[in-house]
């Protein structure tokens, strides 16, 4: 049997389990306490990072993204990459934005919100010491979850960024509200890529948390509604299938026109700026998690923030598959985004990425 190794409080441990759930494949869920850590996910990883698959016939994965990739290799059945290029084109970019991008409102409320804090850090304490008493989790807690909230600033969450953050996170419930008002899930009747990018931010941080849990019922109970479908493992609406004729409903362009607003700048200064970095390091090939700095716009509001290049083997994605689309399918997408934003896509990326044993490398003509 498939095991995941993960936690309740982690944001893509609960992206893949619920992938693992739609999908109906058996597995074991291990908490990732230390010893676990020690034993199994420091010396087969060679990281530090959860969710982590160890499969059947003892392959051990890290990465949500690789992990969905190597299951739907194997359990092809309802995949989750749409047959038609518009759909599979969003549901890619829905991903990215949901993993790279709504990360900022999750860790902002969890951690600005005392009574999220206060849960998450006895979250992390169960985590770490199941079984202890409470006060010691707490102890526990505080000092597993220091890194976690003093990662903050790197990601540009200040107390000058907070209200644009809210505001942000706030309209994209109103959007999500309504275009689940119309459909169950992104792109019709079964999750997509996509759903499973926005449910790790939305469901383990912005729906668990209490107060906003409570800010999501009441505000976007409709976006709670879907969170409750993907995290339900029998829910009947598992049945149906993407919408037909490749169809895009106009109720996700709003949110896409935020991605491309909010995120994609940040995605085109990286890759800008990781073209310097591989320019003044021609030899080094392991890339680092953090390069530099850059300052990213939400509405008036500017801040800085780290410059991290995971965000591009992610973009990287989409942006390959708009490059492999031709004729009528690239012309299709003319339906869904405007000049300017298939211009961001198509612009070329001149360092191209690869995970290699969990670490990200460039990838190279050789394919070393
Ligand atoms: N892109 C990775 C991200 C994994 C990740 O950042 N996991 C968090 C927990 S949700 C973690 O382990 N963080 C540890 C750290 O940042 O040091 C994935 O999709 O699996």
């Amino acid at each position: 049997m498939h095991k995941l190794i993960g936690a309740p409080v982690s944001l893509y441990t609960g992206k893949v389990r619920c992938y693992l759930q739609f999908k109906g494949i058996s597995f074991e869920e291990v908490l990732s306490t230390p010893q676990i850590f020690k034993e199994l996910i420091i010396p087969r990883t060679g990281v530090r990072y959860i969710p982590v698959l160890v499969t059947p016939d003892d392959q051990v994965i890290q990465d949500s993204t690789e992990i969905i990739d190597h299951l739907e290799h194997h359990f092809s059945n309802r995949s989750v990459y749409p047959a038609g290029p518009c759909q599979r084109l969003v549901a890619l970019l829905l991903e990215v934005y949901g993993d790279e991008w709504l990360v900022n409102p999750a860790m902002l409320y969890r951690w600005k919100i005392e009574e999220n804090r206060e849960f998450a850090i006895q979250e992390f304490g169960r985590t770490r010491l199941p079984g202890a008493s409470a006060e010691e989790q707490y102890a526990a807690g505080l000092e597993a979850s220091g890194p976690f909230a003093g990662a903050l600033p790197r990601l540009g969450i200040t107390d000058h960024s907070r209200a644009a953050i809210e505001q942000s996170y706030l309209s994209l419930l109103d959007e999500l509200n309504i275009h689940f008002s119309d459909h169950d899930y992104l792109l019709g009747d079964q999750p997509c890529i996509g759903d499973f990018g926005l449910i790790g931010p939305l469901y383990a941080h912005l729906y668990r948390d209490p107060a906003s849990g409570c800010l999501m019922r009441e505000r976007a109970p409709q976006v709670a509604c879907w969170v409750e479908r993907m995290i339900s493992p029998d829910a009947s609406s598992h049945d149906g299938g993407f919408l037909p004729n490749d169809q895009v409903p106009e109720t996700l362009l709003p949110i896409i026109n935020r991605m491309f607003d909010e995120q994609v700048p940040v995605l085109l200064e990286t890759a800008r700026q990781l073209k310097e970095w591989t320019e003044a390091n021609p030899d080094a090939e392991d890339i680092p998690r953090a390069i530099g700095t850059l300052r990213y716009r939400l509405g008036d509001m500017e801040e800085e923030r780290l410059v991290f290049p995971y965000n591009l083997w992610m973009w990287q994605r989409a942006h390959d598959f708009y490059g492999e689309l031709t004729g009528d399918h690239r012309a299709g997408i003319t339906a869904i985004l405007n000049d300017a934003q298939i211009h961001a896509l198509a612009t070329p990326l001149s360092v191209r990425l690869q995970r290699r044993n969990n670490k990200l490398k460039r990838h190279t003509e050789s394919g070393q």
